[in-house]
Formats: C-alpha cells, sequence, structure tokens
C-alpha cells in the first residue's frame, strides 16, 4: 500500500495530468506490473523518461556510424526508437540502393582504383554547420578501410556522393566540419606510400606519409569538389581523430596520432609485434594545423599533384608555419575542441590523464618562435608545458571527451574502467563516475560537436554487450546507453541493442531543425537531384525496342507505377536485348512507395511519391519473368503485378488471342454498376465533406484531394468503356471494365477516407 501511494506521487510528479492518472493507478495496476516485472521506481521513472506514446515524438534525432554495414542508423533521443538505416557505402535493397541505375551511379563514384567495394568501415558522422551550429542540411561519414567520405542530403536522407581519397590506403579522423562547412576534415590512418606502386616497409620513414585532408564542400551544389580539396602531408605518425577549431581556433584543425614510434612490426621476420613498438614511448603527438594557411598556399599553386590530388609536401607545410607538432601523453584517442574553440581534450587511453592543451598558449609559443626543437621532417615541436592548461587524472583508458550546456562540464569515456567520468576542465576536478556495459568507445552529448551544446542527454557508444540482452549468438549487437545528464548526477535510463556493426561515433541533433521532404517532385532521379530524362506522365507510358547497325536489341520501357497498377503491365522483348525500365511514381499521398521486383533478374526498386527509378540487365535467357510491386500499397497491392516475356529470336504471337478464364453475362454487369452506384455515393458524401471544410489549409490533404481526383478521373474512364461494350452486349469486356470502374472508385474512396480522417484529427473548420 505504501509503494502504491509512492508511486502515484511518483507518477503525478512526472505531470502525467489528473485525467489520465485515472483509474487504472488507484486500481493498484501500475503497482501488479511493477511486482511482477520486477521493475523499481528508479526503473519507473526511467522508462516514464523515455517512453513516448504513440504518435509521440523525439526531442532529439541520432545519426550514429554503422561501422562495417557501411550505412548510418537513424534513432530519435530519449525513446532510443530506431527510424531508419540510410544505404551509404553498401547496397541495400529497401532503398533500392546499389540495384536501380540512379544510385549504382553513385556506388561507382566509390570505387577504389577500379574496383567496386562493397562495404565500408564507417566511423565519424558530422552534420554541416553554419556558423558552429547543426543546420540539419547535410550529413558527412567516413569510410576507414577505404578512404573515402560520402554526403547525404538531409531533405531526403539519401546519400548523394562519394568521395575517394587519391593518396591515403586508410582514413580514420573524419569526417569533422569546420564552423561554416567550408571543408570536410580527415586524417589518414596507416601510413602508407602516396602513390600507388610497392615501396617496400624498409623504406617506411623516407617513402610512406600520413595527412590530413580538407575537402571542399560546395553548399549550393550540396557536393564536395575534389579539384578544389587539398591534403596537408604529414610525417608516417599514425594520424588518429580530428577537428575543427572554431571562434578563437577557427582556421586551425587538431588531429592526434599514435605510432609516432614509426614502428613497423613483422612476426614473420622475427621483430616484436606492432603493439609492442607503436606504444614503446612515452608521448605521440598531437598535429596542429594553420588549414587558413594551407588554403593560401594551395591557392597559390604550391601544391602537387599526386594521384591527381593536390598534396602540400611536409617539407613547405613545416617551413611555411602551416604544421606544429606538440608532444601527448602515450597512445592517446580522442581531441575534442571545447564550445568555445579556447581548448582542446586529449585523452591517454594508455595513460589514465586527459590532457587540456590551451589554444592561447600554444599561439603565443607559435609567435614567439618558442620550441623545443624538430622532428625528423623538419616539424617545430612546441614544448608541452607551454601549451597545457591542465592535466586531470580520470581512470583507465580514458577515450573520448563531449562538452555540456554548463560551462566547464565536460564527460570522458573511460573503456577499461567500463565508466563514463563527469569532470570540469577549468578546474581539474573530477565530479562523478557512472559504471556502463561494456567498454565504451565514443559517448555523444545532444549537439555535443556545436558552439552551444544541449546537455541533457549523453549516449554511451558501447564497445561490447556481454550479457545485456537475451542471448542471439556469438555475435552480439551493440549496446547504446542513454543517460540522463540534467542533474548533478548521471543516470543511466536505457539500453538499446544496435545490430548493425560497430557503431563508433554518433551525432545528435535537435528534431525541429530536420526538414525532409514527404515527396520528391514529380519524375525526380533523386540522386542527381533534378528532373529525370525519363519522367513519365500518366497516359505517355511506352516500349520502344530499337537495334542498332551490329544487331545489339534494346527493349526500353517508360513506365508509371500508380495504386494498384504497373504500367505497362506485359513487357516483350527478345533473347539477348537489353532491357532498360524507368519507372514513374504517380502518387502524391504521402508514404505511398511502390516497389519493383523482378524474378530472376536482380530487380529490387523502391519508387517513392514522385520519384523515377531506372533498371538496365540483359535478358539473356528466354522465358517467364513475373515482376510485382513490393510494397503493401492499397487493398490490390497483390494484384500490382506483371510480366516480362523474354521471347525466342523472331517470335510471332499466336492467333486466337488470350484464353479467357470466365465468362461474364448481363447479370453480372448489371450487378457490378449496382454496386459502382453505391460506391459512388459514399464518395459523394466523403467530398462533400472535405469540400465543405478549409482543406485547402492541410497540404497533406491536398495531396490526397489531388490523388483522389486522379482516381475518380480513371474510374470516369473506365466507366465509359464499360458503358461502349455494354451497348454492343460485349458483357465479357463490359463486366471487366465496370470492375475496372469500381477499382478506382475503391482507391479514390481510399484517399477520401484519408483525407476526411486527417481534416477531423487536425481541427478542420467548416467553411459552408
Ligand atoms: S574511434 Cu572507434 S572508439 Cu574510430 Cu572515433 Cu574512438
Ligand atoms: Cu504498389 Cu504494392
Amino acid at each position: 500500500m505504501r509503494t502504491a501511494r509512492k508511486t502515484l506521487s511518483l507518477l503525478t510528479g512526472l505531470a502525467l495530468g489528473a485525467s489520465c492518472a485515472g483509474s487504472a493507478l488507484a486500481d493498484g495496476q501500475l503497482d501488479k506490473v511493477m511486482k511482477d516485472r520486477g521493475l523499481t521506481e528508479k526503473d519507473v521513472l526511467a522508462a516514464a523518461k523515455t517512453y513516448t506514446p504513440t504518435g509521440g515524438r523525439d526531442e532529439y534525432i541520432v545519426f550514429s556510424s554503422g561501422g562495417q554495414s557501411g550505412q548510418i542508423i537513424v534513432y530519435g533521443i530519449p525513446s532510443m526508437r530506431i527510424l531508419k538505416y540510410v544505404a551509404v557505402f553498401t547496397p541495400e535493397p529497401w532503398q533500392g540502393y546499389g540495384f536501380d541505375d540512379e544510385s549504382k551511379a553513385v556506388l561507382d563514384q566509390g570505387k577504389v582504383r577500379g574496383k567496386d567495394i562493397l562495404y565500408g568501415d564507417t566511423h565519424h558522422p558530422a552534420i554541416s554547420e553554419t556558423d558552429g551550429e547543426y543546420d540539419g542540411q547535410f550529413l558527412f561519414i567516413n569510410d576507414k578501410a577505404n578512404p573515402r567520405v560520402a554526403v547525404i542530403d538531409l531533405h531526403d536522407f539519401e546519400t548523394k556522393q562519394i568521395v575517394v581519397n587519391p593518396v591515403y590506403k586508410s582514413q580514420h579522423g573524419g569526417a569533422f566540419v569546420t564552423p561554416n562547412t567550408e571543408y570536410v576534415i580527415t586524417a589518414a590512418q596507416y601510413a602508407a606510400p602516396f602513390e600507388n606502386g610497392f615501396v617496400p616497409l624498409e623504406e617506411f620513414n623516407d617513402k610512406y606519409r600520413g595527412g590530413v585532408t580538407y575537402w571542399k564542400f560546395n553548399r549550393e551544389k550540396g557536393r564536395i569538389e575534389p579539384e578544389n580539396s587539398f591534403t596537408v602531408e604529414a610525417p608516417p605518425y599514425s594520424q588518429d581523430l580530428s577537428d575543427a577549431g572554431k571562434g578563437p581556433s577557427d582556421g586551425w584543425s587538431f588531429t592526434n596520432s599514435f605510432c609516432s614510434e614509426r614502428y613497423v612490426g613483422g612476426i614473420e621476420r622475427g621483430r616484436p609485434p606492432f603493439e609492442a613498438g607503436c606504444s614503446a614511448k612515452d608521448t605521440d603527438f598531437l598535429h596542429v594545423i594553420n588549414w587558413r594557411k594551407a588554403e593560401e598556399l594551395f591557392k597559390a599553386g604550391k601544391t602537387v599533384k599526386i594521384n591527381g590530388g593536390n598534396v602540400l609536401p611536409l617539407d613547405v607545410a613545416a617551413k611555411e608555419g602551416v604544421l606544429f607538432l606538440i608532444p601527448e601523453v602515450k597512445s592517446p584517442h580522442g581531441v575534442d575542441v571545447s564550445p568555445d574553440g579556447k581548448y582542446m581534450i586529449v585523452s591517454g587511453k594508455l595513460d589514465t590523464h586527459a590532457t587540456v592543451y590551451s589554444f592561447e598558449k600554444i599561439q603565443a609559443a607559435i609567435k614567439a618562435g618558442k620550441f623545443e626543437g624538430k622532428d625528423p621532417y623538419g616539424v617545430p615541436i612546441i614544448n608541452f608545458q607551454d601549451s597545457i592548461h591542465k592535466q586531470v587524472e580520470l581512470g583507465l583508458g580514458p577515450l573520448h571527451t563531449q562538452y555540456d550546456s554548463k560551462e566547464c562540464i565536460v564527460y570522458t569515456s573511460l573503456y577499461v574502467d567500463s565508466m563514463v567520468a563527469k569532470w570540469n576542465y577549468c578546474e581539474g576536478k573530477v565530479l562523478d563516475k557512472i559504471s556502463i556495459h561494456y567498454n565504451i568507445g565514443h559517448l555523444m552529448a545532444m549537439e555535443g560537436d556545436s558552439r552551444s551544446p544541449d546537455g541533457k542527454y549523453l549516449v554511451s557508444l558501447n564497445k561490447l554487450a556481454i550479457d545485456r540482452f537475451n542471448p542471439v549468438g556469438p555475435l552480439h549487437p551493440q549496446n547504446h546507453q542513454l543517460i540522463d545528464i540534467s542533474g548533478d548526477k548521471m543516470e543511466l535510463l536505457y539500453d538499446m541493442p544496435l545490430p548493425l556493426g560497430e557503431p563508433h561515433y554518433a551525432v545528435a541533433i535537435k528534431a525541429d531543425k530536420l526538414k525532409p521532404e514527404v515527396r520528391y517532385k514529380s519524375g525526380w532521379n533523386s540522386r542527381e537531384d533534378k528532373v529525370s530524362e525519363f519522367k513519365t506522365r500518366a497516359g505517355r507510358e511506352k516500349t520502344e525496342r530499337n537495334c542498332d547497325a551490329s544487331g545489339n536489341c534494346t527493349t526500353e520501357v517508360w513506365g508509371t507505377v500508380i495504386r494498384s497498377h504497373i504500367t505497362p503491365e506485359i513487357i516483350e522483348a527478345q533473347v539477348g536485348d537489353t532491357v532498360k525500365i524507368h519507372l514513374t511514381n504517380l502518387e502524391r499521398a504521402e508514404d505511398e512507395v511502390h516497389g519493383f521486383a523482378m524474378y530472376g533478374q536482380n530487380v529490387q526498386l523502391s519508387i517513392e511519391p514522385g520519384k523515377t527509378s531506372s533498371t538496365t540487365f540483359v535478358a539473356d535467357q528466354e522465358g517467364v519473368f513475373p515482376y510485382y510491386c513490393t510494397e503493401f500499397c492499397s487493398a490490390l497491392h497483390l494484384e500490382m503485378q506483371g510480366y516480362l516475356l523474354v521471347q525466342p529470336k523472331g517470335y510471332q504471337a499466336k492467333a486466337g488471342g488470350m484464353q479467357e478464364g470466365v465468362a461474364y453475362t448481363q447479370a453480372d454487369y448489371d450487378k457490378q454498376v449496382k454496386t459502382n452506384v453505391d460506391t459512388q455515393a459514399v464518395i459523394d458524401q466523403v467530398v462533400a465533406y472535405i469540400t465543405s471544410h478549409n482543406y485547402q489549409d492541410f497540404p497533406t490533404v491536398v495531396g490526397l484531394v489531388e490523388d483522389a481526383t486522379d482516381q475518380l478521373g480513371f474510374a470516369k474512364g473506365a466507366k465509359e468503356k464499360a458503358e461502349a461494350a455494354a451497348a454492343k452486349q460485349d458483357w465479357q469486356n463490359a463486366m471487366l471494365w465496370a470492375n475496372q470502374w469500381w477499382q478506382y472508385q475503391v482507391k479514390t474512396a481510399d484517399l477520401g477516407l484519408r483525407a476526411k480522417t486527417f481534416l477531423e484529427q487536425n481541427g478542420a473548420k467548416k467553411i459552408k
């Protein structure tokens, strides 16, 4: 009884309005559920902080790297509900990605030295910024295994471009954007020769190199411009994470490194392994780069061309004041610039400390020309003590740091300890620690990389899940844990299993900054963001077969899809033809996607409202190839079908026409007509409701009404055909066209009812 009252007051405290804290609670039902499921009050409070009732929306949207899946995972906070996987480096059939010709062209941009690379090891997503704030327009992500960067346009959540780094052979420290997204920064990881040829490991120090690349982003075009991008060559230290300066440090970027020992293992040659030689020294190097200066030198022609890319040579970067090094403690990980741009925090990984570097102190040392020496490549080294603000002992295996909305407060992941440390970097004081499960890598705060982080929530991106979830075999899901950081103490709220690759990093943006479209402009090539040359209007569908002089023939289809048919329903080709099928979705209604799959040809398109998608294949075998719509789009979805007939060369159709399954009579026709008249009465009522309300004020309804009007127009056409056949007492065709007339009516009614429901639920006003 006491628990019940406490629970009740707890829930009232959560401001569940009086009206809904009604009888169920009074009956002790909540108490019973808690008892049955073994939930504590803390659990119930955590549930109330994350539970999102039907129709509810999240406050933040997360873009998480999908690790080796080469995709991006989109989910909401605080509900932790997964909303979408965005296909990036990997074919993904639901979205038709890597199946339609338009997206194949995007994946083709990602070829490495002529080879298809159909996966990516994605690590760090970054949202485009305007004046240091997330603007919600574009998303970038790196591929570590193959040095690539992808551009995703957030107006439709589709991958638009993949660029390949011309000189790296792996790439980790990216994607990080400069405060106005002038550049997308990526850094190399494992040093390798910039040229593509063979260079023996014995020449590692002389010929192997690292670097930091600045990809020029053209915001108007929404694309990276490789020709205006450049790489600052760096010594063969394994460059790791990067971050861009902001505020006072805008124009600079920071990249840490490990294995500055330049150690090359080789157990096969009797050498101690990489891990021994790469962590032998006590320090590595933070790379401090004046990218504005590098940009000036690039524009002044001081770069050289390697594999078609622009490279600022290491000696030029060292001499011209582009590149500086500062010691950092043993095999560090993570470099995170503070929201005000004054500090950079680097964690020790193999050391228990985090180091807070001061940009002001670094600049003072550079201006004074005060260096403790040069590295073997002539790069000036700034003294460690001259550049730091504080060093703080946090725990075992510190990795990444995120900034709170509260001044001086940060959170650092402790991989070995499996904890998050909350600390004050101005004063160098640890404030709180929380255990996570298990082995945290990155962590992420809301809008954490922006000039004004929101705090509120933190997500811990854990490397191991071990015993957290129901077992599903040796390959476990990852675990993203949601932590409430609004109070003094961190509170764990939720475990989300993430079954798609190993996400490294994620970014969260306020949901209301995203304004994705719900449909495309008609006949849209979504990958190039322009009207498709294959756009096809209703009634203009056609199939053409043409052969060139050497006898190579192409059957090309300009078709449409709309509930519930694919036009054409029959495609005739001859064996050996190249078949090209372009399909435009004529729907305007939200969420009315049609798919297009075909037997035995590896064809699967996703054709969203307004989109035009194409597929090309060779019909190299005779046969019958059914195709159909793969999205359950209406009650007659299963009937949304057709046949590709691959005929023998020179095939002639048999005389005598089709075999009919059923013979219809006048009675069948009269019965169907009666049904149609009744259906029309329902449609008339719905139309009367809609037109007597201010439906024009609701764009969603306007779209539905336009679609319904189309369908009603088709119904009229079918009705005329039915009546013409009936006049000739051709009951077979009269009945079938009467039925088609009814099909169009049903679709009209379906759309009309959706519009009516929408108006009722959204407070439409009666106008007449
Ligand atoms: S890295 Cu994986 S935990 Cu690629 Cu940012 Cu640190
Ligand atoms: Cu279109 Cu199912």
